[in-house]
């Protein structure tokens, strides 16, 4: 930091999750230089492997806290609510330093000229910075080649509106921040050329005003204390040039990669403070797992090993729900299924029709035949029949079919029960308990 970043006090608690390699978090850091304010820079991602074997980040976990995306850059405040995405942190700072009013305001002017900048924050991200991407990830030779052309012409539309010595005149702008970190990387440390070949070099010599911008730019004093040593930051590309980078940095964000993005964040997240959740929310966790149909296996192995500790503490209404969603995740954990039918066969008379429903919905689901726990389930079902609404006597009769239970008594219960609603049943139903009735026993009428 600056010693003029460390002299100010403005923001003594402003906390800035970084990652020395990230050019989105350059923006913020070059905000935050410009204003000089003090904060405190952290890495909030760690390579999970050093080196060739690299796959992905290990995430701070107060960044995951702030963030659920887990991205950089992310800012947070003393108790304020975090800040994050790139262009807004920009802003957020413009209006944090604007009390002490000593540095220019990155967003300078009429609320039209301001409106005028973020257009091109925005222009920039999509004709500047996603071609970039696409030239290193893209692996077909006329995607790359489209992607440069992409560049070139943008390069060339900047050229044209670039008023000197920064894009907007005088004054360094958010316009300028959002540029300079791919400026850098493509201009400077010559990234294209070095993994695509000289013909992805982009010539200065024809492009006069972006050639001053950018020793402009580099010998301003808040963006020189950002700029990383470009061998250092050209090894960080040969993933994505080799295509071995887990990001989508190429393409332009799309909605349903967001959710994905924030349900992989969950996901770790949930694997990472299962050790530390209550026993209801273990329930909880895995029965919204369940629900949204997700199947990962490491959230999943974490949540039952954990839950599997803290059975005997789970009301019954819990451990019906527990047997429920691994039966629907088909979570074969044989120590958690195995003490879900311990603890379940030593307190069956507590629990209520439907909730014996959901306890034998996971081993029929699994299809678990532990014989003294399904006897027992099937004599506390027999005995609460009257309780059962149509639909949970046909998913009593069918998970006791499926699972084979020699249980004839509690069937023909069971039977006698539909029959005196049989005009309720649906074809489907009908049909079904039909071809299970056929199957374990003659159903007598
Ligand atoms: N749209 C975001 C993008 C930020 C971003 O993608 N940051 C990357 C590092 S350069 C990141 O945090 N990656 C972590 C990950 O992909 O999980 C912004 O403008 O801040």
């Amino acid at each position: 930091m600056s010693k003029r970043a460390a002299d100010k006090t403005v923001s003594a608690g402003l906390e800035f999750f970084s990652a020395w390699f990230c050019p989105y978090a350059q923006r913020a850091w070059i905000a935050l230089e410009h204003h000089g304010l003090k904060y405190r820079k952290i890495e909030g991602l760690l390579p999970d492997a050093p080196g060739e074997d690299f796959k992905g980040y290990k995430k701070h976990p107060r960044l995951l806290e702030l963030n659920p995306k887990g991205l950089v850059p992310t800012l947070a405040e003393d108790g304020m609510p975090p800040v994050y995405e790139s262009s807004v942190c920009v802003e957020y700072i413009d209006e944090i330093a604007a009390c002490c009013g000593e540095r220019p305001s990155l967003m300078p002017g009429t609320p039209a000229e301001r409106a005028a900048l973020r257009l091109k924050v925005d222009w920039i991200n999509k004709n500047l910075c996603s071609p970039f991407y696409q030239v290193l990830v893209r692996t077909s030779t006329e995607d790359r080649e489209a992607a440069l052309k992409m560049l070139q012409c943008s390069i060339d539309e900047l050229e044209a509106w670039i008023k000197g010595p920064y894009f907007m005149g005088e004054q360094l702008t958010a316009a300028d921040i959002a540029f300079i970190p791919w400026a850098y990387r493509i201009l400077h440390c010559k990234i294209l050329e070095r993994f695509r070949g000289p013909a992805f070099a982009l010539d200065l010599a024809t492009r006069p005003k972006l050639a001053k911008w950018l020793d402009s730019v580099l010998a301003t004093e808040a963006v020189k204390a950002t700029l990383a040593e470009p061998e250092a930051l050209c090894g960080t590309y040969k993933r994505y040039a080799d295509n071995t980078a887990l990001s989508k940095v190429d393409e332009l964000p799309d909605e349903s990669e967001e959710d994905e993005e924030v349900l992989v964040a969950c996901l770790d997240r949930l694997a990472d403070q299962a050790p530390r959740l209550s026993a209801e929310d273990l329930v909880a966790s895995l029965c919204g797992l369940a629900m949204l149909g997700v199947r990962d296996d490491v959230a999943t192995a974490a949540l039952s090993e954990e839950v599997t500790q803290a059975i005997p503490m789970l009301a019954c209404p819990e451990l019906a729900l527990l047997s429920w969603a691994c039966g629907t995740l088909g979570l074969r954990s044989v120590p958690t299924m195995e003490a879900i039918a311990e603890e379940s066969l030593r307190r069956i008379w507590q629990f209520g029709a439907n909730d014996l429903i959901k306890l034998l919905c996971g081993f029929g689901s699994l299809g678990l035949r532990h014989r003294p726990f399904l006897e027992a389930v099937a004599s506390a079902i027999d005995w609460s029949l009257q309780q059962l609404p149509l639909r949970g006597l046909v998913q009593a009769a069918w998970f006791l079919a499926v699972l084979a239970s020699p249980e004839h008594k509690v069937m023909t219960s069971i039977a006698n029960q539909m029959l005196m609603q049989l005009e309720h049943l649906s074809l489907a139903e009908l049909a079904g308990v039909w071809v299970l009735s056929d199957l374990v026993f003659d159903m007598e009428g």
